[in-house]
């Protein structure tokens, strides 16, 4: 199939000494690092709502995006036609996986049922192009926040006529998401949240929403679907507080209401970012919990307060990312999912090729940096060392449990003070970390 990307090749590896804009100077994916390919680490993904939805609109202007194949009509011929096109850009690209919400592939009908029809005739498209190309599922989601009827929310919104409707809509997700083989489904709380207290029961609301995802689970398990579920953490926007608002809530959440066997976390650079958090602090509180899920790898901008949604282009924000991942293991189900979109101004199809190229390469070089500082040791070294008045005496008795305070206090009393404090050596860390960069 040769349609629209004509003049686009395949994405190559050309090394870094190539200039060639449309090829990748980093990410090579048959190259091993830590024992595995660099495909095999990055689970890299093509997001179908920036890429291939996205009109490039902000609240001043109207769309900006050139994309010819669309003809700006929500026929479902125009939906099965986009979600070919979509295949032969991430097959160029030479991505492992997509994902989508349900309502980026095909058209809302004026019911449920003839929404539902849409639904299936793109979802046969899709299921044909995957087989075509080997590409996978890496999530799928249900777009809750988009139609009116979502005004006060969906799981918690104040009405229960709109809870039953996301419901329907969630069970009609899952099971396209099964059966397109999808590694994951996303659960992001759209407008999950508040505008004003005023008139808001929180505590209701909440009920609702553990309510909700506990009748997912339940029917995940009827139907057999075996991939991951995930939380999106995102503290603002669309609402002004949102109830999964960072790794840190959403895990309190899962376990003050029995969920935390069920689902893992997808986190979002921007959404950290949001929240007054770094990146690898998210995947820190995720990771040390046991439910780091999957990334929604994108940046945000300093300066806006809002999420912009970029595509990764910082070296020194990917190795950190990276060194967190390996740290944890490595991806099982999630993946490095591209939830970014190309600027107002990045109007043209070749963009979305240059900003997937860059992305791709940022993280390639993130893992290869993440690889070299494992490798040399110093770092991890240095941690274990700051740490080793607990491997043994006083600090392995108490991380035993075998100490109470009568004991330290008495331990203290003879001491008189503490004498054994030393530097944290940020500053030495930091400069480590920048010779590898
Ligand atoms: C929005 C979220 C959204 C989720 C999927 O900010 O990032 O795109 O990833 O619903
Ligand atoms: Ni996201
Ligand atoms: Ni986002």
């Amino acid at each position: 199939m040769e349609t629209v990307f004509k003049n686009i090749s395949k994405i190559k590896y050309e090394g870094p000494k190539s200039r060639n804009p449309l090829a990748f100077k980093h990410y090579n994916p048959a190259e091993v690092v830590e024992g595995k390919t660099m495909r095999e680490h990055l689970r890299f993904s093509v997001v179908y709502w920036h890429t291939f939805r996205n009109a490039l609109s902000d609240q001043f202007g109207v769309g900006t995006a050139i994309r010819p194949w669309d003809d700006g009509s929500n026929s479902v011929a125009n939906a099965e036609n986009r979600a070919r096109v979509a295949f032969e850009f991430i097959e160029k690209l030479g991505a492992p996986f997509y994902a989508f919400h349900d309502r980026d592939i095909a058209p809302e009908g004026r019911t449920l049922r003839e929404t539902n029809k849409n639904l299936d005739a793109v979802v046969k498209v899709l299921k044909e192009e995957q087989k075509r190309t080997g590409i996978k599922l890496l999530w799928g989601t249900a777009n809750l926040f988009t139609q009116p009827r979502f005004v006060h929310g969906a799981a918690t919104s104040c009405n229960a006529d709109v809870f039953a409707f996301a419901a329907a809509q969630v069970k009609k997700a899952l099971e396209v998401t099964h059966e397109l083989g999808g590694a994951g489904y996303v659960f992001w709380g759209g407008r999950e949240g508040y505008s004003t207290l005023l008139n808001t029961n929180m505590k209701r609301e909440l009920e609702h929403l553990a309510k909700f995802l506990h009748l997912a689970v339940d029917y995940k398990k009827k139907i057999g679907f075996k991939g991951q579920f995930y939380i999106e953490p995102k503290p603002k926007e669309p609402t002004k507080h949102q109830y999964d608002s960072d790794a840190a809530a959403c895990l309190n959440f899962l376990r003050e209401y029995d969920l935390l066997d069920d689902l893992k976390l997808n986190l979002e650079t921007n959404h950290a970012t949001l929240a007054g958090h770094t990146m690898q602090h998210e995947l820190e509180v995720a990771g040390s919990a046991g439910a780091l899920g999957s990334v929604d790898a994108n940046t945000g901008d300093e300066l806006l307060g809002w999420d912009t949604d970029q595509f990764p282009t910082s070296v020194y924000l990917t190795a950190q990312v990276m060194l967190t991942i390996l740290k944890y293991g490595g991806f099982t189900t999630g993946g490095l999912n591209f939830d970014a979109k190309v600027r107002r101004e990045s109007f043209e199809p070749v963009d979305l090729f240059h900003a997937h190229i860059g992305g791709m390469d940022a993280f390639a070089r993130g893992l290869k940096i993440a690889a070299a500082i494992r490798k040399d040791g110093r770092l991890a070294e240095f941690v274990k060392q700051r740490y080793a008045s607990w491997d043994s005496g006083l600090g392995a008795k108490i991380e035993s449990g075998k100490s109470d305070f009568t004991e330290l206090e008495a331990y203290m009393l003879k001491q008189g003070e503490v004498t054994t404090n030393v530097s944290g050596r940020q500053e030495f860390l930091e400069n480590l970390i920048n010779e590898f960069i």
